[in-house]
Parts: structure tokens; C-alpha cells; sequence
């Protein structure tokens, strides 16, 4: 795999290699001119199997199912803009559009970096073990159970009891559990579209239960953030 990162001023043909514009019709700042990034996209090619990805706070949300269907593909060509934009016309170069949140950003380049970042790690051969891609949260639809390394207790906070059992049935189906937990606590729209077997319901079913007798004991101090 090779990734090259290169700068749209080399396909300009002025002394100054001018790559904005101001916006007709006026406002502010400056948009990328169409020219440039035409000649730039036409030069970074390789053929039609080449994917032209745009990133902009317009496309649709990047998802792990998008990164993984990335992963599938032999070259991209990631577009990334400055200033207040582009010319709109560069869009007819586009095949897909992404966004990576609803923030916004100066540019493109660190949502590229962001989407290189969870491509990557899909490719054979990039991760050290190719298992541990298909394990992690997203691709399971669930958010990941909590982890714990040496010592067993640290300043009074206890590793939980089942992870040192070396009971493997009992640690699996707790992992499960608490998968479920956080996913259903903190996000629960994943939970809706996870594939949930018959165990996962029964567990889910214990959560609610536990989540319904801590409501008759004291809370805990939350702050919240927004
Ligand atoms: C590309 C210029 C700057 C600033 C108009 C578009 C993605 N999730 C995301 N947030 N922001 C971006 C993003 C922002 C960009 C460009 C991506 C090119 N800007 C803004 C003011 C208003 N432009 C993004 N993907």
C-alpha cells in the first residue's frame, strides 16, 4: 500500500501558482478555481477503477461501513479543500462525498487523514493481527467492553472479579454483557441496528433489570457537558 499526498499548486501555470478566487456574486474569502484541481485530478488517475472521494461538511456521514467498502477498492484519490470552499463545478470529478461530523473544520486535510486512518487499518496486512479489525466495536455494531491490565487493585479500584477467574465461558458472555451496557447507556441508536442474537437479548434483559435497581439507590454527581 502507498499513500502520497500532493500539492495543487503543481498544476497551475502562473509565476505565482494562484489557486483561489473570490466567489462570484461577492462575500467573503477565497474558493478553490476549477482549473488546478481538474488538471490534478486528471494527472492522479490511474484508470476507471480509480474511487475520487471529496471531503466536505456537505457529504454524507463517514461511517465504518464506508471505510470498510474503501478498504475494497485498488486507488483513491482523497480531494481535500481550503478557503471558503470550491468551485462547484469540481463536483462532476467527485464519486463519493463525505463528511467526517457535524463541526466545523478550516479544510479537508484532516478529515482525509481521518478516512486514510480507518482505511488503513481495513487493509490486509496494515494492522499487525487481521483479527483484531473484524473484533473491534464498530464492526459488531456495539460499543466495546471495558478492558483491564496488571495490577489486579490500584489506589482502591478493583479489576472485576470474572476477568481473573480464567473461567473463559463466564469472561466471554460477561464481555457481551457489558458491550450491551455501555451500548445501551451511551448508545442506544446502535443498539437498534445491531444484529442481537438470542443471548445478547437475555443479556440486555439482566442490564435493564440492574439498570432499574440501581434507579432506587442513591446517584452518583453527573455534570452534564452540553
Ligand atoms: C472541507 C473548506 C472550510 C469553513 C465553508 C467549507 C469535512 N466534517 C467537516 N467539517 N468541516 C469540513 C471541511 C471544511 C472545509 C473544507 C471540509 C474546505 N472548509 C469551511 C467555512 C465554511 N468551508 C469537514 N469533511
Amino acid at each position: 500500500m502507498q499513500i502520497r499526498v500532493h500539492d495543487l499548486r503543481a498544476w497551475t501555470h502562473d509565476r505565482h501558482r494562484v489557486v483561489d478566487e473570490p466567489p462570484y456574486g461577492g462575500g467573503t474569502g477565497m474558493i478553490l478555481k476549477p482549473e488546478p484541481v481538474f488538471e490534478a485530478v486528471e494527472a492522479l488517475r490511474v484508470g476507471p477503477e480509480s474511487r475520487v472521494l471529496l471531503l466536505t461538511p456537505q457529504g454524507v456521514p463517514f461511517t465504518h461501513g464506508q471505510a470498510a467498502a474503501l478498504a475494497a477498492e485498488t486507488h483513491l484519490v482523497l480531494l481535500c479543500g481550503r478557503y471558503e470552499g470550491f468551485d462547484d463545478r469540481i463536483r462532476a470529478l467527485v464519486d463519493l462525498e463525505v463528511s467526517i461530523g457535524d463541526y466545523i473544520l478550516t479544510g479537508g486535510e484532516l478529515p482525509a487523514l481521518v478516512v486514510v486512518d480507518a482505511v488503513v487499518r481495513l487493509v490486509p496486512g496494515v494492522l499487525g493481527d487481521a483479527a483484531s479489525a473484524a473484533q473491534d466495536s464498530f464492526a459488531g455494531g456495539l460499543l466495546e467492553f471495558p478492558q483491564f491490565t496488571r495490577p489486579p487493585e490500584y489506589r482502591g479500584l478493583a479489576v472485576p472479579q470474572i476477568l481473573l477467574s480464567g473461567n473463559h465461558e463466564a469472561i466471554r458472555r460477561w464481555r457481551r454483557k457489558e458491550a450491551l451496557r455501555r451500548t445501551l447507556s451511551r448508545r442506544p441508536d446502535l443498539l437498534t441496528a445491531a444484529a442481537l442474537s438470542e443471548e445478547d437479548r437475555l443479556l440486555l434483559k439482566e442490564v435493564t433489570r440492574e439498570v432499574q435497581a440501581e434507579a432506587g439507590s442513591p446517584a452518583r454527581l453527573s455534570i452534564p457537558l452540553v
